[in-house]
């Protein structure tokens, strides 16, 4: 049973990988034996996890691309083709948040984080599948969040694109099923990557974030998750462990989901 977890041989492509939540899954698959291949949008973060990469043991290949650029994505997706292999699995990872009240918000803000947190994912899965449909089938991972199921103040076009996510996540599993192509979320809880750092700064007294203690508060597991929690979920939905899973969003939030939070 344990070699359906394998994923030797696979080509995996992890969206916005050079660091955080992206690099953490990718360092999984590999460790399962993938051979990993991430982008960003500059080379300088591109040299940098490169390095991370090296520096963890991974071979890996690492590409500058903007995911919500079509011309762009579906270019590097020929070159991974041509340089590395037809990619088995993908990992829609690249991501943005803006935390601004709604009502303040411009419709450019709004539009640039639908863009590249439902847009992307969608014009990365659409250059990937027709290479899995040949090949007989793939995995497709898109990470959405809490926020494909929970609103909160200032997260507006956060939630609706990972709310879309949740959605598309569920249509892609439906439409391309009978191609043996598997489409899961991980819905990670609040994970310490650059993304939540602004929730978790010490205040200038020097005490804790009061986003901090709220979330400690909301969490059963009573800490902030680490990108490494998100490993082993990952290596299950990308391998054939997973095969007859499909359309599943696996929230990794150490129960927030499930508890009403700790009475103050
Ligand atoms: P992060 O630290 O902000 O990293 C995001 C990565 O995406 C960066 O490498 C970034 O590249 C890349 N990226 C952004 N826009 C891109 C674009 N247009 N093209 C290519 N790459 C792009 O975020 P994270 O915390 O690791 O989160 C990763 C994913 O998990 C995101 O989808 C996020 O919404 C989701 N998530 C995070 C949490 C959490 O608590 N951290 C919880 C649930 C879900 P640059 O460095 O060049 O900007
Ligand atoms: C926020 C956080 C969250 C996390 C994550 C939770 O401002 O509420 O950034 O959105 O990033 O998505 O699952």
């Amino acid at each position: 049973m344990m070699a359906n977890f394998s994923l030797k041989g696979k080509v995996a492509l992890v969206t916005g990988a050079s660091y955080g939540i992206g690099f953490a899954i990718a360092s999984a698959l590999a460790e399962a034996g993938a051979t990993i291949v991430f982008n960003d949008l500059k080379q300088a973060f591109v040299d940098k996890g490169l390095a991370a990469y090296k520096e963890a043991g991974i071979a890996a290949h690492g590409y500058v691309c903007d995911v919500t650029d079509e011309d762009a994505v579906h270019a590097l997706v020929q070159q991974i083709e041509n340089e590395v292999g037809v990619i088995d699995m993908l990992v829609n990872n690249a991501g943005i948040i803006k935390r601004i009240p709604m009502h303040e918000m411009s419709a450019a803000d709004f539009r640039q984080v639908i863009d590249v947190d439902l847009n992307a994912p969608f014009i990365v899965t659409k250059a990937v599948i027709p290479s899995m449909i040949k090949k007989g089938g793939g995995k497709i991972i898109n990470i959405c969040s809490m926020m494909s199921e929970l609103g909160r103040e200032t997260v507006s076009a956060y939630a609706a694109a990972k709310g879309g996510l949740k959605m598309l996540t569920r249509n892609i599993a439906s439409e391309y099923g009978a191609y043996n192509i598997q489409c899961n979320g991980i819905g990670p809880g609040y994970i310490a990557t650059p993304q939540t750092a602004p929730l978790r700064e010490k205040q200038p007294d020097g005490s804790a974030h009061p986003f901090d203690a709220f979330i400690i508060a909301k969490t059963p597991a009573a800490r902030w998750g680490v990108p490494e929690d998100l490993a082993g979920p990952a290596v299950f939905l990308a391998s054939e462990a997973s095969n007859f899973v499909n359309g599943h969003i696996l929230y990794v939030d150490g129960g927030i989901l499930a508890y009403i939070g700790k009475q103050p």
